[in-house]
């Protein structure tokens, strides 16, 4: 498909904005397994000190990175899925409040004055620009759901008796879910935390603010999945060779996203002693619950998968397995999904024991903590977003593939860094590593009193693990900029691989429509959230007053 010109450079722009800083990301990555290691045992490198640098990575590659990816790719699925393009001036205005607000947080966190993490917990208090930026960011990725709203209901219009595309279908789940999310942390930004950073309020509710973090922060991580779950449904399996083996099961997983997305965040809380047992056992119950819509995509991708393998002409039980396209240079989307698709396994599993809320408690804040999370958002979200732009940048500009060799590579590389990453710090968690603590300074520095000598082979392990990732990284950075400036090969335009479906279902009209979905989501969140949030009004104990990251003495200012 052919897109104006404005259109392709606002999805150029959103791709190369966010890899671009993904570079001081990653570097900040790579310093955090030597500071945690004891290889490097000071505050602080290049002007940079360890909560600014874990600052910058968990913001860039969690929040910016994922949130512009979101979007591009949102307008290239929309676009191509309803055959029309997006409104442009929404889409430059959008991109123009998400750019000013990245550069704001990022002048914040570069000057030193937001070193708060990405969770930006109170009473750790950052730069009202911090906050500014961040409320900014998320208004700007507001404006393209109402866009794509029109969009589908002007298709609708058209096409009363046609299936809505699953792929269109993702994306505005997506970003319901998102905008849902997102109005709590706007509340909490905007009206607890800006007025207390600029001075107007002297003392902050922390629960409360935790609290409607993590009405956010749980949905997050599902804003941040679903891109990729849009292609693992709708792409791999034609990158594969084979069929969709049931697009029904991909609406279930989707609307089921839609309903329990939010109203699990309490499991991020469980330690909190201000929410009571009852809110805690039913937002763990529900959190179960959201683990269904990806074991139905396990389950209906590796059905997908092995179609394609019997189709290349597999035999036996397993024997799809070793059919498949791993390491075909010309169809490197695969290699990036199916790796992703792998490390899932492990990031989902580790995920349902910290939901358990017994076991919880010997894993929460320690490594274990980001050994489940780099399976996930380093796992699945991470590869889709980088093999995906490097797709999209590589066909709407025309271009062949740098070195497409390294790249096949890269994905199985960053593979491997992973494993060997998160099992160090697993293997930590489990006898007691804390996370988010620069290491070389106490625990893991031979001459202090505090020296833990159990977590040398942990903190090597993760390491050795974040280098692979590193040359994993920088051997994509190569790949990515060199293809950014080869000469233009092919004509310039808009196309994925669409996957054909393996049955032909008929249309249910309940899965065809977002309504009742959004009611059923609406009651869900109110029944979850009403008693959470009477228990931290009722629980809230006193105020906080500020606690700045360079001085952590409560109240200095
Ligand atoms: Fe999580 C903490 C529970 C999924 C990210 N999570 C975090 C944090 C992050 C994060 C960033 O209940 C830390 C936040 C912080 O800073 O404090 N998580 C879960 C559960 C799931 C889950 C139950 N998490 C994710 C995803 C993330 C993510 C997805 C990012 C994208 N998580 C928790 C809990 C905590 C938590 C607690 C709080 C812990 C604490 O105490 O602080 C589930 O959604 C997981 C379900 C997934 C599966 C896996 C399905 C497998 C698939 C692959 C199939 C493979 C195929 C290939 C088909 C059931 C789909 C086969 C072919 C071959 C050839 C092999």
């Amino acid at each position: 498909m052919q897109i104006s010109r404005s259109l392709k450079n606002i999805i150029l722009i959103e791709l190369l904005l966010p890899i671009t800083l993904l570079i001081l990301g990653i570097y900040h990555g790579l310093m955090q397994t030597l500071y945690r290691s004891g290889t490097i045992s000071r505050l602080s490198t290049a002007h940079l000190d360890y909560y600014q640098g874990l600052t910058l990575h968990g913001v860039i590659n969690a929040i910016v990175l994922t949130s512009f990816f979101a979007v591009a790719f949102g307008h290239a699925t929309m676009a191509f899925h309803l055959q029309k393009e997006p409104n442009k001036s929404a889409a430059w205005l959008s991109l123009g409040l998400m750019v000013v607000g990245t550069l704001m947080a990022a002048w914040a966190m570069l000057s030193g004055n937001a070193s708060v993490l990405y969770t930006f917990y109170p009473p750790l208090k950052a730069h009202p620009l911090f906050y500014l930026g961040a409320a900014l960011l998320i208004v700007g990725t507001w404006i393209p759901l109402f866009d794509w709203v029109s969009m589908y209901l002007a298709w609708r219009k058209n096409n009363h008796e046609s299936k809505m595309p699953l792929a269109v279908l993702g994306t505005i789940v997506n970003f319901t879910i998102w905008f849902v999310c997102t109005l709590a942390v706007a509340y909490e930004v905007l009206v607890l935390l800006l007025p207390w950073s600029l001075g107007w309020t002297k003392e902050i509710n922390v629960t409360l603010s935790r609290t409607l973090f993590w009405f956010f922060g749980h949905a997050l991580v599902y804003f941040w999945l679903l891109p990729a779950y849009i292609m693992y449904y709708t792409i791999l399996p034609k990158l594969a060779g084979g069929k969709l083996y049931s697009d029904l099961a991909g609406r279930v997983a989707f609307f089921l996203f839609l309903l329990l997305s939010i109203p699990v965040g309490v499991h991020h809380q469980f330690s909190d002693p201000n929410i009571e047992r009852g809110t805690k056992f039913f937002q763990s119950v529900l959190t179960f619950g959201v683990a269904m819509p990806s074991f139905i995509t396990a389950f209906t991708i590796a059905a997908s998968l092995e179609y394609a393998g019997r189709l290349r002409g597999s035999k036996g039980f397993f024997g799809w397995m070793n059919k498949l396209p791993y390491l075909d240079s010309k169809n490197y989307l695969f290699s990036y999904m199916i790796c992703g698709l792998i490390l899932f396994i492990f990031g989902g599993l580790t995920g349902i024991v910290n939901a358990s809320y017994q076991l919880n408690s010997v894993v929460h804040n320690t490594a274990w903590i980001p050994g489940h999370f780099h399976m996930t958002v380093a796992g699945p979200v991470f590869l889709a977003i980088i093999g995906m732009s490097l797709f999209l940048y590589a066909t709407l500009k025309g271009r062949e593939i740098f070195l497409p060799r390294v790249n096949v590579i890269v994905p199985w590389l960053w593979l491997i860094g992973v494993l060997i990453f998160s099992t160090g710090l697993m293997w930590g968690g489990l006898i007691g590593e804390p996370r988010r603590t620069n290491l070389g300074m106490t625990y893991l520095n031979p001459s202090n009193s505090l020296y833990h000598p159990e977590w040398v082979p942990t903190t090597i392990l993760g390491m050795a693990g974040g280098i692979v990732m590193t040359i994993a990284g920088l051997l994509y950075f190569i790949v990515f900029f060199g293809t950014v400036f080869s000469k233009k090969k092919y004509p310039e335009t808009l196309e994925f691989p669409v996957s054909d479906s393996y049955h032909e279902e008929r249309r249910v009209g309940l899965f065809d429509s977002f309504r009742p979905w959004v009611v059923i989501m609406v009651v869900v969140l109110l029944i979850a959230y009403i008693p959470a949030i009477r228990d931290v009004m009722k629980n809230a104990g006193p105020q906080a007053p500020t606690f700045l990251p360079a001085n952590p003495t409560p109240g200095a200012k």
